[in-house]
């Protein structure tokens, strides 16, 4: 009995591995420049500029923030974020703050936002699991986060969906519009106050006029390219397998620069 059940496992895993190899074909659907357009939330008065290309599954990102909250416990301020997705690609209100406290949580923005999709760190893992790790987040009130990586397929579902939303974490507790926010344990993380991991800025992922620009202009060397790219997938599958794979370590390079 249990030999014929691992018999019938083994088709049914292989299965699943063709399909996440075919997935790559799939993947340029995202594929433009994007902007975000930031809305302060619970009394920020910081602001932040982000700009991202996405070349099949291949993101470089540019954020740029300034006037976030400083410092935190007498160090540089660790400012965590997430491209969130899945939900209704909306920012918060106040009129989310369930619990009347006068801040928005990141559990009370999750129904606009949704969960964590992609961590933007300041280098190595972008994938959900990294999204509290203080070592990758920004430090301090002024910083940028400027990388090229790999992006997961949820994400890029989400920004092609029109759903993906940029959240950049920890209010300042200058300028917090509730100072309770500092006395009363995160969602996220209990041994950190809420504010401090409390939504700050948030913006819907946009496609820029920039990324529009190619598409409209298909008649020209772009038609090209693309159906390069489409006998590519059809012709050499592995091959393109093969190529992300070499991306993939690309990156990891690059991160291992960053690192130094
Ligand atoms: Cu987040």
């Amino acid at each position: 009995m249990n030999k014929n059940l691992r018999l019938l496992a083994v088709p049914t895993l292989a299965l699943g591995m063709v399909a996440m190899a075919g997935a790559p074909a799939m993947a340029d659907h995202a594929n433009g420049s994007y902007t975000v357009d930031f809305q302060q939330l619970s009394g920020t008065t910081g602001t932040a500029t982000f700009a991202m290309d996405i070349d099949d599954k291949t993101a470089t990102v540019n954020l740029q923030v300034s006037g976030l909250g400083e410092t935190f416990m007498d160090a540089p301020y660790p400012h965590v974020q997430h491209i969130h997705g899945g939900a209704q690609g909306t920012c918060p209100t106040m009129a989310d703050d369930a619990d009347g406290d006068g801040i928005l949580s990141t559990t009370e923005g999750a129904a606009a936002y949704g969960g964590i999709q992609t961590t933007l760190g300041t280098s190595g893992d972008t994938s959900p699991a990294a999204g509290l790790n203080l070592e990758l987040a920004g430090q301090g009130g002024n910083y940028s986060i400027e990388r090229t990586f790999e992006m997961n397929a949820e994400t890029l579902d989400a920004i092609e969906a029109g759903t993906a939303v940029v959240v950049i974490h920890g209010l300042d507790p200058a300028t917090s519009s509730s100072e309770e926010a500092f006395n009363a344990p995160s969602d996220l993380e209990p041994s950190l106050p809420l504010g401090a991991t409390s939504p700050a800025l948030c913006g819907v992922v946009t496609a820029s006029q920039m990324g529009e620009m190619p598409e409209g202009g298909a008649d020209t060397g772009v038609a090209q390219s693309t159906s390069n790219n489409n006998m590519g997938m059809l012709a050499l599958g592995g091959g393109l397998v093969l190529a992300a794979a070499v991306g993939g370590t690309y990156v990891v390079r690059r991160n291992a620069a960053d690192n130094a």
